[in-house]
């Protein structure tokens, strides 16, 4: 088969599991066959996103929130993907995580991976679903997934999530940015960390108000929105049903996290009833299976363009000789060929 063993890997052999990363990061033959081997092993892991402002404690609390886990469940196992997304507030993050997290690094029941390059797969997002996938096949029960909520891309990673907590700071102002990045709008439960800090009541008080009166905005635009099962888009997961819960924690003082892990298990228990985690699942799927052929075809294509004709036929486009859908047709004739 591959150059890696399935069983190694769903044993518990770390250092197997590492491999198989390192290969799945770099996106090559073997990264993609190992992939293909273990797709049938996934499903089953709980993907918790973790997002927030640089430095609002998203380590800290991805750290207590993995012990806590592993007191409280005995056989569970915790991956965590540190995404650094190479900003300059957070230079240094991935030093600093392994720094904070030395019970969790000898833990043979947690693995601890950071992500410090945007990867081969084409985009954080691309990646951190590859990874999130071997670590499920591997039989990790969490992926807990840590990423500055700072732009497109880790919207996206969000995405992948079936739950995000937004981890949120006492502080004037803090509250409106949040809104300003959208970032309330993607949180299924909000944390006020830092809660030890002045004024976490009145961020805490801010949000709640914050929540609700979004929550009521957005039943009225969900309601009465039917999907078609036949597109190609990718669906929407809808938030009816779920209030997203405030909750106050202090990371570095351990308070606050088994509320927060309750929370997390109630959020679970609501996908999975409501459909919202088959949906999830579904239309994960479904994008990643028209990317695969859109990759595809646009590679066939590319190979049987005879060299220049693509450059040529542009040249014409911007010296308005022909329009760009008539380019297009006349690039695509070569792939029937
Ligand atoms: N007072 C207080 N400080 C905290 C708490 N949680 C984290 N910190 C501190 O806040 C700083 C940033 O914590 P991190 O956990 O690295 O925050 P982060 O969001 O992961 O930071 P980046 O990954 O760099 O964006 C550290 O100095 C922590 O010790 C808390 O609950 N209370
Ligand atoms: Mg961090």
């Amino acid at each position: 088969m591959t150059e890696f063993s399935v069983e190694a890997l769903r044993k518990g052999d770390k250092l197997a599991l590492s491999r198989v990363l390192s290969r799945v990061e770099a996106d090559d033959e073997s990264g993609r066959a190992a992939l293909d081997a273990l797709f049938a092993f996934t499903g089953k892991a709980h993907k918790i996103g973790v997002t927030g402002a640089p430095g609002a404690g998203k380590s800290s609390l991805v750290n207590a929130l993995a012990q806590h886990l592993r007191r409280a469940y005995a056989d569970c196992r915790v991956a965590i993907i540190a995404v650094d997304p190479t900003s300059p507030f957070s230079g240094g993050a991935i030093l600093g995580d392994r720094v904070r997290m030395p019970d969790l690094q000898n833990d043979p029941f947690v693995f601890i991976r950071s992500m410090a390059t945007r990867g081969a797969l084409g985009g954080l997002a691309n990646t951190t679903l590859a990874l999130s996938q071997v670590f499920d096949a591997a039989g990790y029960d969490y992926v807990l997934i840590e990423t500055v909520g700072a732009g497109q891309a880790e919207v996206d990673i969000v995405n992948l999530a079936h739950t995000t907590i937004v981890v949120d700071t006492p502080g004037m102002g803090d509250d409106i940015q949040a809104i300003k990045a959208g970032i309330l709008e993607i949180a299924d439960i909000l944390v006020v960390n830092k809660a030890d800090l002045p004024g976490a009541d009145q961020t805490f008080r801010n949000l709640v108000s914050m929540i609700e009166m979004g929550y009521r905005g957005a039943s009225r635009v969900y309601s009465g929105h039917h999907r078609q099962a036949e597109t190609l888009e990718a669906q929407p997961v809808e938030h009816e049903g779920w209030l997203p819960p405030v909750l106050k924690t202090s990371a570095i003082n351990a308070q606050g996290i088994e509320d927060l892990e309750q929370a997390v298990q109630k959020h679970r228990a609501y996908l999975r009833a409501s459909g919202a985690w088959h949906a999830k699942e579904t239309g994960a799927i479904r994008q990643s299976l028209n990317k695969l052929v859109i990759e595809e075809l646009s590679a066939n294509w590319k190979k049987k363009l005879p060299a220049g004709l693509y450059e040529t036929i542009l040249q014409s486009v911007i010296k308005r000789e022909i329009s760009p859908r008539a380019a297009a047709r006349a690039l695509l004739a070569y792939n029937s060929e």
